[in-house]
């Protein structure tokens, strides 16, 4: 649709940035942290690990006013579980809830909405041991630990998410499971353990703090048929279903998708439900929708020969496609970034269509990013037009999406400051905040701002009317 006047973006629109604990707080073995699945994290040589980060355990305070200087409305972050409670379950660390206290006061201070996500990727070690997520336990343990946020932070977050990426968790196991991959019938039972968790978190939360806001953050992306020969289009739908909306589906409606679970039949890999399951699911409601949104995928019907599974380009260790379901596809209308992450700012605006048609609830965009090899210039300036364009564009989509109809209320890009990346190392960056330091070397550690920083606090002073 074409809009000759497209709506603005609305007053109290939630410019953000996000981060994840364990990717920018280092302090991995400090006052009374547990460990997590994170903190064995092997990486090749030449890349760093978790253990320092970004160091913001030791610089929260500063990096709260440079937030303040961006002029964010909210700061979505993660709070590291083994942090608060060391072995996952029984014992607080109250050093570890008071960081998260001093943080959620500077931010509120500074009249940042505090968007909590209460568990990203990184599992306590000790219940990782026990089963992790496999383990019924874990769902208790999880019910416990919300407990203990809800009581300390619940009076000052009043926007939580679940969990972080629950369809990557299943899709892309590799880094949340330590030691083990695990095969598919225990991924899926993983998930529904994760499903029953967070409509547990959910409902307590509306009994505990009824003005509250709670709900999922998975990442979601329209799925592109290669062609449209309809058999491209069924494996288009069948790849769409299985890893995106089955998620939605699940928090939203309260049952699997149908086309999911008859994959997962066909796969043996259904997941064993408790007495009462099905009820929980069915009663706890989020309230909005977190929406992590990187790049679209094209995808075709599968060969069947043995070679629809296969390495995505740019990242050896994402693999893609499988057997009777789809294979990655090319598109020749898109580019891609250096690590080879396809780029599709009208993707955004098509995925934020179908989430908002499918479920009609408000929508934040939790995640969206370029990673990119920035270089501190002599000068000591950091110029990075590429990111200042790539947000640009994803934001003029945005507000098509809002021009459309979808109940957006913020947007949250990846990341506030640079941070260590999931896979690649801290050489690939995306913050609005250079750190200074690389993959081996610590540095000073200095909070340099880049181009980007500009850019974005003026179009954040203008609510998106500069763009
Ligand atoms: C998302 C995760 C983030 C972050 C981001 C960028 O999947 O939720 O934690 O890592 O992707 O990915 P990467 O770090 O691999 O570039």
């Amino acid at each position: 649709m074409f809009y000759r006047h497209p709506k603005p973006f609305p007053d109290g629109f939630l410019w953000g940035a996000s981060t994840s604990s364990y990717q920018v707080e280092g302090a991995w073995n400090e006052d009374g942290k547990g460990m997590s699945v994170q903190d064995l994290h092997t990486p090749p040589a030449g890349i760093t690990d978790f253990k320092v980060a970004s160091d913001h355990y030791h610089h929260m305070e500063e990096d709260v006013a440079l937030m303040a200087e961006l002029g964010l409305k909210a700061y979505r972050f993660s709070i590291s579980w083994s942090r608060v409670m060391p072995e996952g379950d029984g014992a607080v660390n109250e050093a570890g809830l008071a960081f998260y206290d001093r943080l959620v006061d500077a931010l509120v201070a500074h009249d940042i909405t505090p968007v909590a996500t209460m568990f990203h990727f990184d599992l306590p070690l000790a219940l990782h041991e026990r089963g992790g997520w496999a383990n019924r336990a874990t769902v208790d343990a999880f019910e416990r630990y919300a407990l203990v946020l809800f009581e300390r932070l619940g009076d000052r977050i009043k926007m939580w998410l679940t969990i972080n990426e629950q369809n990557v968790m299943v899709i892309h196991p590799n880094a949340m499971n330590p030691g083990r991959l695990p095969e598919a019938p225990e991924l899926y039972q993983q998930s529904h353990n994760m499903f029953v968790a967070s409509a547990k978190a959910t409902l307590m939360l509306h009994e505990m703090w009824p003005d509250a806001k709670i709900g999922p953050a998975p990442n979601i992306t329209a799925i592109y048929p290669q062609s449209c020969d309809p058999a491209d289009v069924v494996a288009a739908d069948n790849w769409e279903s299985i890893r995106c909306w089955n998620y939605l589906d699940v928090a939203c409606f309260g049952r699997y998708n149908p086309i999911a679970w008859a994959y997962m039949e066909e796969k043996g890999c259904t997941p064993v439900f408790e007495e009462g399951d099905a009820e929980l699911l069915a009663a706890a409601k989020p309230d909005y929708l977190g929406v992590n949104y990187y790049a679209t995928a094209t995808v075709a019907a599968p060969k069947n020969d043995g070679t629809d599974r296969a390495a995505r380009a740019g990242d050896q260790q994402v693999m893609l496609g499988e057997e009777g379901v789809y294979r990655s596809g090319a598109n020749d209308h898109l580019t891609a970034t250096e690590y080879g992450w396809i780029i599709d700012p009208i993707g955004m605006r098509t995925t934020l269509r179908r989430v908002a048609s499918r479920y009609g609830l408000p929508i934040l965009i939790t995640e969206n990013g370029l990673g990119a090899r920035d270089t501190l210039e002599a000068d000591g300036r950091v110029h990075d037009p590429y990111r200042i364009d790539y947000l640009r564009r994803h934001f003029e989509q945005a507000q098509l999406a809002i021009s459309d109809g979808v109940n957006l209320i913020g947007y949250c890009p990846w990341s506030f400051m640079d941070l260590v990346s999931t896979h690649q190392g801290y050489g690939k960056r995306y913050g609005f905040v250079y750190i200074d330091r690389d993959e081996e070397d610590i540095r000073s550690m200095a909070r340099i701002r880049k181009d980007s920083f500009a850019w974005y606090k003026h179009v954040i002073e203008t609510n998106g009317a500069e763009l």
